[in-house]
């Protein structure tokens, strides 16, 4: 396998940073893009080269496709790291990049692209033996009886959009009464925020938890999967807290539902990593969605595994073959990621700026990934997280003591920070308890304010 001399990462902040280790690493050259906004980030100052690519706006820069392959071009790098977000999921920019004779750190653009359609994704996840939320049988069009299908699958229902995911483009049908308008707001929200009005319907799962599943494969039928990540403490769709291993799961459950994933991904022959994201409720998984990308949270998993998934990534996207099998993985005691906003902690308003004082906890088990440092300005073009706060511990309770004590330890001076939310859901008897589903966030900040 001949491993890339140069990687461009197409990317900002902490993610951009988190790449450009694993390719000091691996002994690759590094090339940093950036928008005029971004010239003073940290990944700009530690890459081995850096182009501004346009600015302050992501559709000029960082989802400028001419101008990253002008990058590619002139610094001869000979693959690119999308990173998460930004160009990440977007196959057609998988495939320019190989019209270009550049590597694309990431999926095949077909995979990319059938799990961007989240009515082929479930077709794709039924026929390779995963379990998925009771719904349609595919698009529920204008000329299909939308009542009978939804009084087949019983209500609530959820009427989803095709091109939707992460929550976008979702309307709840409690009874018959609301279905027609639920249908016909989707439609009309679908088609202007996406220009695809494709629905379909889902069984409304009332107190779900998110797990997801993180896979690992190398495009040539290998695979396996990394344990879950409980992602349920979540607000408007924008996860705050994620651990591993859920406190929900026995290890029994987790090699039942790992299994079936990986599995699934060796007949597929998916190549890198990917998320499969599932409901869980009363014992049962339910598959919602795939990411074909590396994930915000993707550090827990690391923690527990002592996988390096950038690493796995870099070297699969260069021809590499996975040099693991699902009995070498070991999953190690605990880990939790608090994402850090510059957010106001209790309105969430975003409060960019200059971080006049800036100290980070360390110590045994705790990992900091940001991109931030004293004296930096956070710009107010992109989105509000900062970084993240990972911390590992034998047993929950030890990871749970040791982030507590991390929090107390963090300064970050002069924004808003969403540090002390954290501080107050350490000390939470629901969180310490394991208590919790995807409404758990909501209703807790509900009833702080009131
Ligand atoms: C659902 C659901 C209940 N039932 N599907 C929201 C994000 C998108 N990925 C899927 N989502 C949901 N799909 C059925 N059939 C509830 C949600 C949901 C949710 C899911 C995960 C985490 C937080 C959430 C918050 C609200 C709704």
């Amino acid at each position: 396998m001949a491993m890339f001399s140069k990687i461009l990462i197409a990317n900002r902040g902490e993610i951009a940073l988190r790449i450009l280790r694993a390719c000091k690493e691996l002994g690759i050259s590094t090339v940093a893009v950036h928008s005029t906004a971004d010239a003073d980030a940290m990944h700009v100052r530690l890459a081995d080269e850096s182009v501004c690519i346009g600015p302050p706006a992501a559709r000029d820069s960082y989802l400028n496709i001419p101008q990253l392959l002008a990058a590619c071009e002139i610094t001869g790098a000979d693959a690119v790291h999308p990173g998460y977000g930004f160009l990440s999921e977007n196959a057609r920019f998988a495939e320019i990049l190989e019209a270009h004779n550049i590597e694309f750190i990431g999926p095949t653009a077909e995979h990319i692209r059938i799990m961007g359609d989240k009515i082929q994704a479930k077709k794709t996840a039924i026929d390779l033996g995963i379990p998925v939320v009771p719904g349609s049988d595919g698009a529920v069009t204008p000329q299909d009886d939308a009542h009978a299908i939804a009084r087949e699958i019983g209500y609530p229902v959820l009427v989803k959009a095709a091109a939707g995911g992460g929550g976008r483009g979702m309307k709840v049908a409690r009874t018959e009464a609301d279905l027609d308008s639920a249908l016909s707001t989707a439609r009309s929200e679908a088609k202007a925020a996406f220009g695809d009005d494709a629905l379909y319907m889902e069984k409304y799962l009332g107190q779900p938890r998110h797990i997801e599943i993180q896979v690992l494969g190398d495009g040539k039928g290998n695979a396996v999967h990394l344990g879950e990540r409980d992602c349920s403490l979540q607000r408007r769709h924008q996860k705050v807290l994620e651990e591993a291993p859920s406190p929900s799961l026995n290890a029994d459950q987790r090699k039942e539902i790992g299994e079936i994933v990986a599995s699934a991904m060796r007949k597929l022959k998916y190549r890198g990593v990917g998320t499969i994201e599932f409901l869980y409720e009363n014992g049962e998984f339910y598959f919602i969605e795939m990411n074909t990308r590396l994930q915000v949270e993707h550090p827990v998993t690391e923690m527990i595994t002592g996988i390096d998934l950038v690493n796995e990534q870099i070297r699969i996207a260069a021809g590499g073959s996975l040099d693991m099998v699902q009995e070498d993985i070991r999953f190690e005691g605990h880990a939790i990621e608090c994402r850090i906003n510059a957010e106001d902690p209790a309105t969430f308003a975003p409060s960019p700026g200059t971080i006049t004082y800036y100290h980070t906890p360390g110590g045994l088990g705790v990992r900091v990934d940001s991109g931030v440092y004293q004296g930096y300005k956070i710009p107010p073009y992109y989105d509000s997280l900062i970084g993240k706060l990972i911390v590992h511990g034998r047993n929950r309770v030890e990871c749970m003591m040791r982030l507590r004590r991390c929090l107390d330890e963090f300064v970050i001076d002069e924004i808003k920070s969403t540090i002390p939310l954290f501080r107050d859901l350490v000390d939470n008897q629901d969180i310490a308890n394991g208590q919790y589903d995807i409404h758990w966030l909501e209703k807790y900040l509900a009833n702080k304010s009131s």
